[in-house]
């Protein structure tokens, strides 16, 4: 799997690789509608993955990142904290986990995970080469061994409003189409007395993160607040949906020192 990327001027997208996965540079976050380019140094991976691979079992993983002539990459940026960020999502989206893979030596990263039951998973990695200006992104599809679950169906949310550990978190947009940047806003208020909440933490340097996956997994944007003013009870992201169809969204804010996960879906059309 191979990354493609994008940016805000040519949304048709930079092509570095032959691809699969696109990515909203981190530029289009920070400076609103800034025409800084795209600056992703080209990667490949090589994925150490036991087999098998079983459910319910912690499993010692690792990832190389290397250079396009094999050589490992020895040097990375730190990105929010991490010198990367990996996503795991199960084929349907219905499972999802965000961990931070520990950087060893020669390109190697390595990280445990364990998967709540038998099927195929997709691994997503992070990561910004020193010099790089955006995150070069690594995907790797992983079977593991055991009974499946029932597929969900990945179908658009009626309501956009949520209660997650007793957070009741509402998701707006100013328009909701492909191709054009837009502004989306978690508004988070406590699920009993309905109190907006504004006292969030950072995580993570940020106010919140999102990760938003198209439905057939392909395009994956990783996006950051576009402010932190405030500690709530609205966090606003702005980011480009490369093109139509339905994307599994899940924010993640800290409050009373823990970190909750709230999914959308939603069609854009
Ligand atoms: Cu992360």
């Amino acid at each position: 799997m191979r990354p493609l990327f994008m940016t805000i001027i040519l949304v048709s997208s930079v092509l570095l690789t032959s691809c699969n996965s696109l990515k909203v540079p981190k530029s289009v976050m920070d400076h609103e509608m800034s025409a800084t380019p795209v600056d992703v140094v080209p990667t490949e991976s090589e994925w150490k993955v036991p087999d098998p691979v079983k459910a319910n079992e912690n499993t010692p993983f690792s990832i190389i990142i290397k250079d396009r002539s094999h050589k490992p990459i020895t040097s990375f940026e730190t990105v929010h904290e991490k010198k990367m960020h990996l996503f795991i999502i199960s084929r349907d989206l219905s499972y999802f986990s965000h961990i931070h893979p520990e950087y060893k030596e020669d390109g190697r990263f390595d990280f445990p995970a364990d998967f709540p039951a038998g099927g195929d998973y997709k691994l997503i990695a992070d990561f910004t080469p020193k010099g790089g200006g955006d995150s070069s992104v690594e995907t790797h599809w992983l079977h593991v061994e055991g009974a499946t679950a029932d597929e969900e169906a990945i179908v658009p949310d009626e309501k956009l409003t949520k209660v997650v550990d007793g957070k009741e978190v509402s998701l707006t947009f100013d328009k909701l189409v492909p191709e054009k940047t837009l502004h989306m806003t978690f508004s988070i208020r406590d699920a009993k007395t309905k109190k907006p909440i504004k006292n969030l933490q950072p995580y993570l340097g940020a106010m919140g993160h999102t990760v938003a996956i198209s439905a057939d997994t392909e395009k994956y944007l990783h996006i950051h607040p576009m402010t932190t003013e405030g500690n709530g009870p609205k966090v606003t992201f702005m980011t480009i949906f490369p093109e139509k169809g339905i994307y599994k969204i899940w924010g993640q804010f800290k409050h009373d020192g823990k970190v909750f996960t709230v999914p959308f879906v939603v069609e854009v059309q």
